[in-house]
């Protein structure tokens, strides 16, 4: 019945750093607490080391943190049915080589074939996660594993120790100074009202930085290198390398290196709010207990402001009870489904509210904890079926 000791996870950058992002958290997990040999199969090695450091982007194969990574350059090449995991997983239903999937055919006891799809709030999910799709000519099965906020999902990415570790930092003065110092921080922006900002190009951003400058009180906004260029560009007077910083008004802008995924959840803990985007930074804002604003990834039709409000109608349900929030019309804003957006008023009456913001995210924690955990579901899924 346990016999799944090994699992491939097929991974393809369509863009950006959520696919790699999720993947490689997937693989630690899976080799750190359930004991499986993961090997994961990357085709762009250069974005998988901006978020991972240790990875050899120019490595056929390696090994880091336990995980056997192969750079996945083609389709070609011929696979023995000894070589295929118990458990083979294609993130986003990416087509893995048809000599794998001949292989996975000529094994005596099948591997278990999850295709783990995208993260959405939206109910179809639940009448589509584990579905069952025959492969046309050989004897497999293939099955959906949909990521999600409710019981009939897999769940949420989250690795055992990670609230203990987050209340340790956050409880810590010290390590959080130590650590936004080392980001380069002064006394002065470290005391400010210290606001992350991951999102994609066209996001409003002028406006509040606009806003932020004439505000009541000092915002320090860190924005990873090479996101809002444009607007950061300007706001600087310059080009927005890592370390550049300048101050205007109440609002300093500080442009941060981009860092290792582990250093990327700190930078959340020690924020006071969060903008973030995609899919695996959404879901570490939800972790890290701040009050946070989501960019969703543009889709063609306006289709994600479907998805973006299936979100804010689950998470703000959990969050204020009556009260409809500000933290959800600053997200309608930030997304441009709210158009002509009162940027000063948005942020007065989220940034009066972050005490209150913050400690009702642990209803939502609580809520998101009662699903377990995507990798323990997936295992106990493939565990199922064999
Ligand atoms: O980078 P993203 O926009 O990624 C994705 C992709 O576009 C993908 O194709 C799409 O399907 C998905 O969005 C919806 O945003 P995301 O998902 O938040 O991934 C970013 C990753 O980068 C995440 O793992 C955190 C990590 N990261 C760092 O490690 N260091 C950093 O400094 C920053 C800013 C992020």
């Amino acid at each position: 019945m346990n016999q799944t000791k090994t699992l491939a996870l097929f991974c393809k950058v369509v863009d950006n750093y959520g696919d790699i992002g999720i993947c490689w958290r997937l693989a630690r997990q899976l080799v750190r607490e359930h004991d499986i040999d993961v090997t994961l199969w990357v085709d762009d090695l250069r974005s998988f080391a901006r978020i991972c450091p240790q990875v050899d982007p120019a490595a056929a194969a390696q090994q880091v943190a336990g995980v056997s990574i192969y750079h996945w350059r083609d389709q070609d090449g011929t696979y023995y049915a000894e070589d295929v995991a118990d458990i083979v997983i294609e993130f986003f239903a990416v087509d893995i080589p048809p000599g794998y999937v001949t292989a996975m055919a000529q094994r005596q006891v099948k591997p278990v074939w999850l295709n783990l799809e995208g993260l959405t709030a939206e109910e179809w999910v639940e009448g589509c996660h584990t579905l069952p799709s025959m492969h046309p000519r050989l004897p497999l099965t293939k099955h959906f594993f949909f990521p999600g906020f409710t019981a009939r999902t897999g769940g949420l990415l989250r690795e055992a120790g990670l609230f203990d570790e987050r209340d340790r930092f956050q409880r810590d003065p010290a390590a959080r100074s130590a650590f936004l110092g080392g980001l380069g921080l002064d006394a002065g922006e470290q005391a400010a009202c210290k606001v992350s900002l991951f999102c994609y190009p066209h996001a409003p951003v002028a406006g509040l930085f606009d806003a932020w400058q004439r505000g009541a009180a000092p915002v320090a906004c860190l924005v990873p290198e090479g996101v809002a260029k444009d607007e950061v560009r300007d706001f600087l007077g310059g080009e927005p390398a890592a370390g550049a910083v300048r101050t205007q008004g109440m609002l300093t802008v500080r442009v941060l290196p981009f860092v290792p995924q582990a250093d990327y959840d700190r930078l959340l803990w020690a924020c006071d709010v969060n903008i973030v985007r995609g899919e695996d930074s959404f879901v570490r804002a939800q972790w890290a207990g701040r009050p946070f604003a989501w960019h969703i990834y543009p889709q063609d039709e306006n289709l994600h402001h479907k998805k973006l409000r299936a979100f804010l109608l689950r998470y703000c349900a959990a969050q204020y009870g009556d009260d409809a929030g500000p933290l959800e019309r600053f997200a309608l804003a930030f997304n441009g489904v709210e158009q002509n957006a009162d940027w000063p008023g948005l942020w007065q009456s989220l940034s009066g509210r972050l005490d209150q913001l913050a400690c009702r995210s642990a209803n939502w924690q609580n809520a998101l904890l009662e699903n377990g955990d995507l990798a323990s579901n997936l295992l106990a899924f493939a565990r199922s079926m064999r």
